[in-house]
């Protein structure tokens, strides 16, 4: 197997609550990567968690909007680099809706890529209850796009498995096991009980057009491996069109039970369940000893997204008109200069 990028090269930089809590959780499992960094406006965030961290504080008791964040962390920019700085490949990873993931991460992957590196953001979308986070949510996966190499999106309503009386602390906890464990799956270092698809390969599948949208589903069937499959791609299809998947790695956790012969023929069917038999595929398999298994299928190609829709500037303007986003930062003076941040 070979290796462009050594494990010395790969930073993973977690923005806001949802982009720490993932982030921090990846960093105790064994992956292909070396370093990881914290980034909140709220000091909350950070409490308890081990590694590199930035604090940008505003202003007591005001409710900070995505626009207000990086104006905030305009005197930061210096910082934020250095905690990237010398990395190939930086994953920023944060949840988009609220003003610091949406402020943030953008930016951060704007100066990744300035300092020579390859932005891969993955993007948590929001919950189908939380309608009030969409427009920033779309907005900013729109700029994460055009800011970052690849983008990784996840639905927090694909990962929803909690029952209804759950506290949203609770659906936050188990949808992080789902994701956490479908990106370490991916991102794991080959071992005795890991058979990753590899870094590149699955860097070479998010760097295509458009997004990359991670679906994941768990299974404890007879069939668990076939149905976990398809309801990964059903959560993918409610995203996107499935068919427009030109490349996806399959990443299995489970145990023993997960026999060789059972993951070709399920992953063999993948294409066909797509919509696209020509898809390029890869899998990733990594023995974590759970009955459940747990599927995640990374496909990437999609030129559009239901996301499109959350906000409407988008549609309404061509990719080459300049939005006019003044209103954005009118409150705050001297964000005149954040422009150069975009
Ligand atoms: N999966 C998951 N989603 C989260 C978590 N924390 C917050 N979110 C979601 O992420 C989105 C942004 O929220 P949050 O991260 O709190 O915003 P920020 O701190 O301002 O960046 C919302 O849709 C939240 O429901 C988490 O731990 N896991
Ligand atoms: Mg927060």
């Amino acid at each position: 197997m070979s290796r462009q990028f050594s494990p010395t090269e790969v930073t993973v930089i977690g923005i806001g609550s949802a982009g720490i809590r993932i982030a921090s959780a990846l960093s105790k499992e064994s992956l292909m990567i070396d370093r990881f960094a914290y980034v909140s406006c709220d000091r909350s965030d950070l409490n308890g968690i081990q590694g590199q961290k930035l604090l940008i504080e505003g202003p007591i008791a005001q409710k900070l909007s995505p626009s207000m964040v990086r104006g905030l962390a305009i005197p930061h920019r210096d910082a934020i680099k250095s905690l990237i700085h010398g990395s190939k490949v930086v994953l920023v990873v944060a949840g988009l809706g609220g003003a610091t993931g949406s402020g943030l991460a953008p930016m951060v992957a704007e100066l990744a890529k300035e300092s020579g590196a390859c932005p891969v953001s993955v993007a948590i979308m929001p919950f189908e209850f939380e309608k009030k986070l969409r427009f920033y949510a779309g907005l900013a996966l729109r700029r994460l796009r055009t800011s970052s190499s690849g983008v990784i999106v996840v639905d927090n309503d694909d990962l929803l498995t909690a029952s209804g009386e759950a506290t949203l602390k609770e659906i936050h906890d188990l949808s992080n096991v789902e994701v956490v464990g479908a990106l370490s799956c991916l991102l794991s270092k080959p071992s005795e009980t890991a058979i990753p698809a590899g870094f590149n390969k699955v860097l070479a599948t998010v760097l295509q057009d458009g997004y990359s949208i991670l679906g994941i589903a768990t299974s404890g069937s007879v069939d668990k491996t076939e149905e976990a499959i398809a309801h990964a791609v059903i959560g993918i299809n409610a995203i996107a069109e499935g068919k427009e998947a030109g490349h996806a790695v399959v990443a299995l956790s489970g145990d023993s039970t997960l026999s060789a012969s059972e993951i070709g023929m399920a992953v063999r069917r993948l294409g066909s369940i797509m919509g696209n038999e020509a898809i390029d595929l890869e899998y990733s398999v990594r023995y974590t000893g759970q009955s459940q298994l747990l599927v995640g299928v990374l496909a990437s190609g999609f030129k559009s997204t239901k996301y499109d829709e959350y906000d409407p500037l988008g549609s309404i303007f061509d990719k080459n008109d300049v939005i006019d986003d003044g209103m954005d930062y009118a409150l705050v003076p001297g964000l005149e200069s954040l422009q150069s941040c975009e």
